[in-house]
């Protein structure tokens, strides 16, 4: 429950699109923890909801995970059916994949939020590889499981196995092409 303890921590609040969101950077950011075994002064939690009246992620998502404000249908998420979905796509699970092959971040694209305070990392780890994106649907289509293995070793990527990723491609090459919105 990392988003609940974040804003316990003061870090912010958990957005329509439920993903937890800092003043300082929107919420692109990944939240961890440290354990200790040292008594520490705990900051306050972080009372307010800055989304007001905004729905900009309720009505970006594109398959209706998002139906209900704070809320996720995660079996609707694109995320969840590209990264953790195992086995073939129903037709209709496939038809909603926007063009994603790994992930989805439609509904944190358009949080004003983010446009107007996220910035990009200055971590290396976190920049992708080049191969990524560059590649084509045919150069992701004809990547056998041996090159796969070389090209995402050490990859988050990984976690949708080679199987998954073929399919997720398979599904996303065919239905509509996702473009990112413009900023600003
Ligand atoms: C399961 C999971 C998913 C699932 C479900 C997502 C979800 N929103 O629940 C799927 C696969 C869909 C997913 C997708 C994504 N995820 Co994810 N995911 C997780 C994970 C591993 C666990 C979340 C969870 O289920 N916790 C347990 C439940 C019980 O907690 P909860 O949902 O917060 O619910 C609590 C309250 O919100 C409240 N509550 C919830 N529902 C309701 C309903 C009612 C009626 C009430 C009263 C209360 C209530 O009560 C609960 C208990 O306090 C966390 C990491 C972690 N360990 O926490 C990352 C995490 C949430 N994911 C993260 C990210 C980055 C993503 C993606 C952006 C990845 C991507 N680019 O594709 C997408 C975003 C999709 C989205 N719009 O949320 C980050 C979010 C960072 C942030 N700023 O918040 C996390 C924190 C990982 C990390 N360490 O950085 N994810
Ligand atoms: S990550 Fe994509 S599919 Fe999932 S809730 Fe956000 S916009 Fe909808
Ligand atoms: S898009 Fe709007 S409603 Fe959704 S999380 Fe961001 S501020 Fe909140």
């Amino acid at each position: 429950m990392e988003k609940v303890w974040a804003q316990r921590a003061g870090l912010g609040w958990q957005g329509k699109h439920t993903n937890l969101i800092t003043r300082d950077y929107g919420s692109w950011v990944f939240l961890g923890e440290i354990l200790l075994d040292v008594e520490l002064e705990p900051d306050s939690p972080f009372e307010e909801d800055l989304c007001g009246s905004c729905t900009a992620c309720l009505e970006a998502c594109p398959t209706g995970a998002l139906s209900e404000a704070y809320r996720i249908d995660a079996g609707r998420c694109i995320s969840y059916l590209t990264i953790e979905h195992r086995g073939e796509f129903s037709p209709e699970q496939a038809g909603w994949l926007n063009g994603w092959i790994f992930g989805c971040d439609i509904c944190q694209e358009v949080c004003p939020w983010n446009v107007r305070f996220a910035r990009p990392t200055v971590e290396q780890a976190f920049t992708p590889r080049e191969f990524i994106t560059s590649f084509s649907v045919d150069d992701w289509l004809g990547l056998g499981e041996e090159c796969w293995d070389e090209l995402l070793r050490g990859s988050a990527a990984r976690r949708a196995r080679y199987n998954g990723l073929v399919r997720n491609v398979r599904a996303a090459g065919g239905g509509p092409s996702h473009q990112a919105p413009s900023s600003g």
